[in-house]
């Protein structure tokens, strides 16, 4: 039997919570989650009463670790395009939603979270979260979109430096690169998320939706390109022994060795 993952539930007038629970895992993301996420996003996409979508996991400890790495350790180059895909297809239908999106950050935002939070239209976090791209550390490359979306955020240098270091940053090191819109105390976090969305839910619900599409098409330019061309990395990621080495230590807990599995 499938386990439900992600839950929808409907907070105030205008306002509604998509929420990913999967603790054991610390909300890292295998394909069952993706294709109940597409499943909530189609659902609220429809809803014209809605203004405001609040994107949130349960636990004190992650927002999402990432892409499910034990569910990645055997994947073929196909495979892993395949899931690329998917996954672009999911941030792609989040992020083109015409409610305005706010992910909620409590903890771990790393890999395919962030680039999950990447996909809202804006993240508040609090002063416990901590972000990253540690995928090259897995031999890996961010593989949702995150290249694409890092750099519209950040720009070029920075989102660069995230994406080859595999450093963790503090919410206020974020916040002042201008990935967070704001850091809260910890326990202020569900209470900051939830005044923030009444205050777009009380303005005029299409208006709201009008402003959103147009801040959208100020990102367009970039167009498909990038996305198509990220997941063909990724999946060539696949094909050589640097990600295997580097999933399977994850698995099992030990350091990767990535010099002695070089490849071209
Ligand atoms: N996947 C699967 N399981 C994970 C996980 C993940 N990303 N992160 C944590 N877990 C599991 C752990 O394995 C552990 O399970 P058990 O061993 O107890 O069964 C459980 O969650 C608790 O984790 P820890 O024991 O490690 O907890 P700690 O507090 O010690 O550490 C941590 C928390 C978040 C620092 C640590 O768990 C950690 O480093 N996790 C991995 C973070 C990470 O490297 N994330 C990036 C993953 S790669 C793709 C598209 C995009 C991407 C990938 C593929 N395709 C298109 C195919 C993106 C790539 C990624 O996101």
């Amino acid at each position: 039997m499938t386990t439900q993952c992600v839950h929808i539930s409907n907070l105030q007038a205008g306002i509604a919570a998509i929420e990913i629970s999967r603790p054991e895992a610390l909300n890292a993301l295998n394909s069952e989650v993706l294709t109940q996420l597409i499943t909530s996003i189609q659902k609220l996409q429809k809803e014209d009463d809605l203004s405001v979508i609040i994107l949130r996991t349960s636990g004190d400890k992650s927002f999402v670790a990432g892409a499910d790495i034990k569910e990645m350790l055997n994947y073929s180059s196909q495979q892993a395009y395949e899931f690329s895909k998917q996954g672009q297809n999911v941030f792609t239908a989040l992020s083109d939603l015409p409610q305005v999106v706010i992910a909620q950050i409590q903890g771990f935002a790393l890999g395919g979270g962030l680039e999950l939070a990447l996909a809202a239209d804006f993240m508040i976090a609090s002063q416990k979260a901590k972000f990253g791209l540690p995928e090259v550390g897995l031999g890996l490359i961010p593989g949702f979109g995150g290249t694409q979306r890092l750099v519209q955020r950040m720009g070029y240098s920075r989102a660069l430096e995230w994406m080859t270091s595999a450093e963790r940053y503090s919410a206020d090191a974020a916040f002042q690169l201008g990935l967070l819109n704001r850091v809260v105390e910890h326990d202020q976090l569900s209470s900051a998320v939830e005044t923030v969305a009444n205050s777009i839910a009380a303005q005029g619900p299409s208006a709201v939706r009008a402003a959103k599409k147009a801040a959208l098409a100020a990102l367009s330019a970039t167009g498909q390109l990038g996305f198509e061309f990220e997941a063909q990395l990724f999946s060539q990621r696949f094909s050589g022994s640097e990600a295997r080495e580097g999933l399977a230590a994850f698995v099992e807990k030990r350091k990767p060795e990535f010099r002695s599995v070089r490849q071209a």
